[in-house]
């Protein structure tokens, strides 16, 4: 198999195929290429998303130990002012997320939980294929079709009741 996405979306639907498979065995080995496959796609951990109830008091906290505001932008689609703070060289960050009404995700959160970890999110190769390999495993994607997030990538979440209790992002950059 080739690393596009094209290349990964023709995979999956050979596994798809063989899903379907009266053969148990067959039926297995055709998940077991999706979960190949989905290894592929992933490439490392994006960032950890923070509900935050202030967003200048959290930059501070972060900021104290070492991290760097790299990007701050306002979603009103999703409800966030979100900030990203580089941790070391910036591979991986954290987001620092602020509601911006109160029909955000955040401030359902904030008020059932308070300030705390919302979500984990995956870089991924292709969201789309991360997306249909997932739901091909079980899993419960929470948009049929990806949305936009920070700086213009595609996203889309896997339910957290799908998902061992962590709501998961998957965020495809566009370059
Ligand atoms: C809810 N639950 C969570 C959770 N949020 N569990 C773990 N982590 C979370 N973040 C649990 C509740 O405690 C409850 O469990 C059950 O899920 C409720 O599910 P629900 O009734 O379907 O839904 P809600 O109303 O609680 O909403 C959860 C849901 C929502 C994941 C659907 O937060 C959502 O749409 N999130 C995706 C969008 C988002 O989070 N946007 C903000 C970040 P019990 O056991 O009590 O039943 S924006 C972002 O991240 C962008 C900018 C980016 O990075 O590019």
């Amino acid at each position: 198999m080739g690393s596009n996405a094209a290349d990964f979306m023709a995979a999956l639907h050979i596994a798809r195929a063989g899903q379907g498979a009266a053969d148990a065995a067959a039926a297995e080995a055709a998940r077991g290429a999706v979960t190949d496959i989905l290894g592929q796609v992933l490439i490392g951990v994006d960032h950890v998303g923070l509900a935050v109830a202030d967003i200048d008091a959290a930059v501070e906290l972060w900021s104290a130990m070492g991290l760097r505001e790299v990007h701050r932008e306002r979603n009103d689609e999703q409800g966030v002012v979100e900030v990203m703070m580089a941790v070391g060289a910036g591979t991986t960050q954290m987001q620092l997320l602020a509601a911006t009404s109160d029909t955000s995700p955040i401030a359902a959160w904030i008020d059932k939980r308070g300030p705390g970890i919302q979500q984990v999110a995956y870089a991924v190769r292709d969201v789309h294929a991360a997306a249909e390999g997932l739901r091909m495993l079980g899993f419960t994607l929470l948009y049929e079709l990806p949305k936009r997030g920070t700086h213009g990538s595609l996203i889309n979440f896997v339910h957290p009741k799908s998902c061992g209790g962590v709501l998961l992002e998957l965020v495809e950059h566009i370059r």
